[in-house]
């Protein structure tokens, strides 16, 4: 019973399933923006929207301090998400990006921000259509504006504003269920720092097992095993757009990234993302890793208060079986700090995770997209993409 949702152009779960993705297609009938209406959806009295130009270093704090305190955590309340403030600004200022797409709400008589949302462009690629879509992202209501059905207004302002753009669709992730999946994908664990994610219940030893034992167990080299591994820079962006593109179109749902976009995503920024190639002989890209930084707060401890997980990014292994480039990727992860590795099953990744030692979570997140039918439910190894 999704009051909201059961409104809204998107897969219903009553639906029949399809097997052809010859029934992929619109849900909405087909609008122009003319259709639009110009005028904001309305707030309740005392709030009002603004747009957050997080170039300016206070608004980026304050959409910072809204997400540290108030976004996504895990289903026993022990984690919540803190991306820092140089995460945001990459995350929400790739190419393309407008201002009214990074939405927020405040309240009018103290101007605190309670809430945001936001959307970003990407071509993204279903099956065989290419469209042009947003990625939405950090919807987030402040903890005591809770169950008061502002999350429908947010949806539906940032909708009609990317609507007035011409964007008839949108994809998202969330570990919630909501009608109705395109994917299902499972989170998975690497240790890389077994002390310090006993000591903040991030998992439980094992009977029999020691944190010295442990120690042992997930103890990785100093450095990467392949050879010719090293930071990604400037001039490899084509080469690694065109390494990417012919990878990612072996999936059912990926991105299709221009390379100003690969620049953006790829170059290495300290402690938001790091990219790695595989330069072969003769100075050829073959191969190529990445992950980002994205760290956590820890809820209730006294010993500490952040875990530095690393997140699987995108990653290519042609030349070099994934196994071997996914460790290098855990070797540099592990050597920049991180306490943990985080992937999920999309890619070919379901086939390696086991091997590099990682444990299955008890988080799942799943795919969606808005105003898009996929006939036929994807299986994670068909997913080809990463959201932040
Ligand atoms: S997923 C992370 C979302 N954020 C968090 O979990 C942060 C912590 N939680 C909160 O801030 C990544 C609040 O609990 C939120 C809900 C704001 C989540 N997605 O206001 P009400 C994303 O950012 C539905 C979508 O009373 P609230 C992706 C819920 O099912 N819908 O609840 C975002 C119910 O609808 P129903 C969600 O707890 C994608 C309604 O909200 C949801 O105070 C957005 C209740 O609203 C979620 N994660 O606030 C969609 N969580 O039908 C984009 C709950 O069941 C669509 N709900 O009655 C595309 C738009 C663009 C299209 C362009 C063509
Ligand atoms: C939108 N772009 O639940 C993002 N994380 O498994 C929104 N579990 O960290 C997506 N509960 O399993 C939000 N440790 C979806 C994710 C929300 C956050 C979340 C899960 C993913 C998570 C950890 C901690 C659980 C704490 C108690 C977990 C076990 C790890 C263990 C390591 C050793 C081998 C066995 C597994």
């Amino acid at each position: 019973n999704y009051a909201f949702w059961s409104t809204q152009p998107v897969s219903q779960f009553g639906e029949e399933a399809s097997t052809s993705s010859s029934d992929n297609g619109p849900i909405d009938t087909p609008k122009t923006v003319a259709d639009i209406r110009q005028a904001p959806n309305s707030l309740p009295d005392n709030f009002h929207w603004d747009n957050c130009d997080i170039d300016d270093d206070k608004q980026l704090t304050e959409v910072y301090d809204l997400l540290c305190q108030h976004y996504v955590e895990d289903d026993e309340n022990m984690f919540r998400f803190a991306y820092s403030p140089e995460f945001l600004r990459w995350a929400l200022k790739p190419p393309g990006t407008r201002s009214e797409w990074l939405c927020g709400v405040r309240v009018t008589s103290s101007g605190k921000l309670v809430a945001f949302i936001s959307g970003i462009p990407m071509q993204t690629r279903v099956d065989a259509q290419e469209l042009p879509m947003v990625e939405i992202n950090f919807l987030c209501v402040h903890k005591k504006l809770r169950h008061k059905r502002l999350a429908p207004v947010l949806i539906k302002e940032i909708t009609r504003r990317v609507n007035l753009a011409g964007i008839w669709q949108a994809v998202y992730t969330a570990g919630v269920l909501l009608p109705r999946p395109a994917a299902e994908a499972q989170y998975w664990h690497r240790t890389l720092n077994p002390r310090k994610l006993v000591a903040v219940g991030f998992s439980r030893l094992a009977p029999r097992m020691t944190v010295a034992r442990a120690v042992k167990l997930y103890r990785l080299p100093a450095a990467p095993a392949s050879p010719g591994v090293r930071p990604m820079a400037r001039a490899d962006v084509p080469a690694v757009a065109a390494l990417l593109a012919r990878h990612l179109a072996r999936y059912r749902l990926a991105p299709v990234l221009s390379e100003a976009e690969v620049a953006h995503w790829l170059l290495p920024l300290p402690d938001v993302v790091h990219s790695y190639v595989v330069e072969g002989e003769g100075g050829a890209i073959t191969d190529m890793l990445s992950f980002y930084t994205l760290p956590s707060s820890v809820i209730n401890n006294t010993e500490y208060n952040t875990l530095k997980a690393a997140y699987m990014f995108y990653t290519v292994a042609a030349t070099i079986p994934l196994s071997k480039l996914l460790n290098d990727a855990l070797i540099l992860a592990h050597t920049t700090g991180h306490d943990v590795f985080n992937a999920l099953d999309i890619f070919e990744n379901g086939e390696v995770l086991r091997d590099l030692k990682f444990g299955i979570g008890d988080g799942k997140l799943r795919y969606y997209l808005y105003n898009w039918r996929v006939g036929k439910t994807l299986v994670p190894s068909e997913v080809g993409l990463v959201m932040l």
